[in-house]
C-alpha cells in the first residue's frame, strides 16, 4: 500500500502472535527494508483473541491451553528482534503512560523509515499482571527509566542511573547522591548508539536492580525504501512513452487465430 501510494500514512496495528509469529517474516523483511511506516506491537505476552495460548513472547512457565505444563520456550525480545532485523527506530512503552506513549507515537511518525514501537499491553482476561511490577499502580517507584535523548540515565527520582561497566562490557545500577550524575559516571542517553540500545534491550529487567528502560531506544535514520523505490522507477520511465498496448506489443509477442499458432509478431 505504501509504494503504491508513497503519500499514505501508513500504521500497523499488530500483537505479538501476529507480529513475530505469524507474520514475523514480513515483520524482519519490513524493518530491514526501512519502509517508511509506524509498527505499533501490543505485547500481551499471549494469543489473546483465540483464547490464550502461549506466544513467541509468553516467559517459561506461562500455562496456558497450548502449554498446559508451563511454556519451556525461550521468549522472544521484540525490540532485539527489531534492532537485529535492521530497525532504525525502536522505542517502548506501556499502555498505561497516558503522558509519555503519545509523545513516543509522534516520534515514530515524525520519523522518516520504519518506526517499531514495542507497547506492553495487560491483559486482563488471559494474562492479567504479567507487567505489574513496572507499569501497575503497585509498581516500585524506581522500575521505570524514561529514556531521553541527550540526558542523563537517571531514575528513582534522580537517586540512581546507569553506568558502563567497562571491564565487563555491560550496564549497571549506581547509586546517585546529591544529583551528580556525572561524578557517578552515569551515561549519556545516546539514541544513534546500536551498542547502547542493545545494552538497554538486552539487559533482563529486575536483574541486579535494573529498571525497565523505555522511551525511543533507538533513532538513527537512514534512506526509506519508498523513496528509493520511487526514485528508482522514476529514472527507469524517465523519457519513455506511457503506452500499455505499445508495451503489450513489444518484443516476443505472438499472434494466436483460435487455437493455431500463427507466427512470432
Ligand atoms: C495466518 C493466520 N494464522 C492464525 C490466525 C488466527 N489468529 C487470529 S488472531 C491470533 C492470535 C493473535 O495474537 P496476538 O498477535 O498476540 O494478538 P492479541 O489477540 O493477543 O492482541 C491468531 C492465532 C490468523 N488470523 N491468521
Ligand atoms: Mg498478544
Amino acid at each position: 500500500m505504501k509504494l503504491a501510494n508513497p503519500a499514505l500514512d501508513v500504521w500497523i496495528v499488530t500483537g505479538d502472535g501476529d507480529g513475530l509469529s505469524i507474520g514475523g517474516n514480513h515483520m524482519a523483511h519490513l524493518l530491514r527494508r526501512n519502509l517508511d511506516c509506524q509498527v505499533l506491537l501490543f505485547n500481551n505476552e499471549i494469543y489473546g483473541l483465540t483464547k490464550g495460548q502461549a506466544s513467541p513472547t509468553s516467559r517459561i512457565g506461562t500455562r496456558s491451553p497450548s502449554t498446559p505444563f508451563g511454556s519451556i520456550e525461550q521468549p522472544m525480545n521484540p525490540c532485539g528482534f527489531a534492532l537485529g532485523a535492521g530497525g532504525r527506530f525502536i522505542a517502548r512503552a506501556y499502555d498505561l503512560a497516558q503522558k509519555e506513549l503519545p509523545e513516543i507515537l509522534q516520534r515514530a511518525h515524525a520519523h522518516k523509515g520504519a518506526s517499531f514501537v514495542e507497547i506492553y499491553q495487560n491483559c486482563i482476561v488471559y494474562n492479567d499482571g504479567v507487567f505489574a511490577d513496572f507499569a501497575g499502580k503497585q509498581a516500585a517507584r524506581d522500575a521505570v527509566l524514561w529514556l531521553q535523548a541527550g540526558q542523563p540515565m537517571l531514575f528513582a527520582g534522580g537517586t540512581k542511573g546507569l553506568r558502563l561497566d567497562r571491564e565487563r562490557l555491560r550496564l549497571e545500577v549506581v547509586p546517585v547522591s546529591a544529583g551528580d550524575w556525572r561524578a557517578a559516571g552515569v551515561l549519556v542517553h545516546d539514541e544513534t548508539s546500536r551498542i547502547l540500545a542493545q545494552l538497554l534491550i538486552e539487559t533482563p529487567f529486575a536483574d541486579g536492580g535494573f529498571p525497565m528502560a523505555l522511551g525511543v531506544i533507538y533513532c538513527d535514520p537512514a534512506l526509506p525504501f519508498d523513496a528509493v523505490v520511487t526514485a528508482q522507477n522514476r529514472k527507469a520511465s524517465a523519457g519513455k512513452r506511457r503506452d500499455l498496448q505499445m508495451l503489450l506489443r513489444s518484443g516476443d509477442t505472438w499472434s494466436v487465430a483460435g487455437d493455431r499458432q500463427i507466427g512470432n509478431a
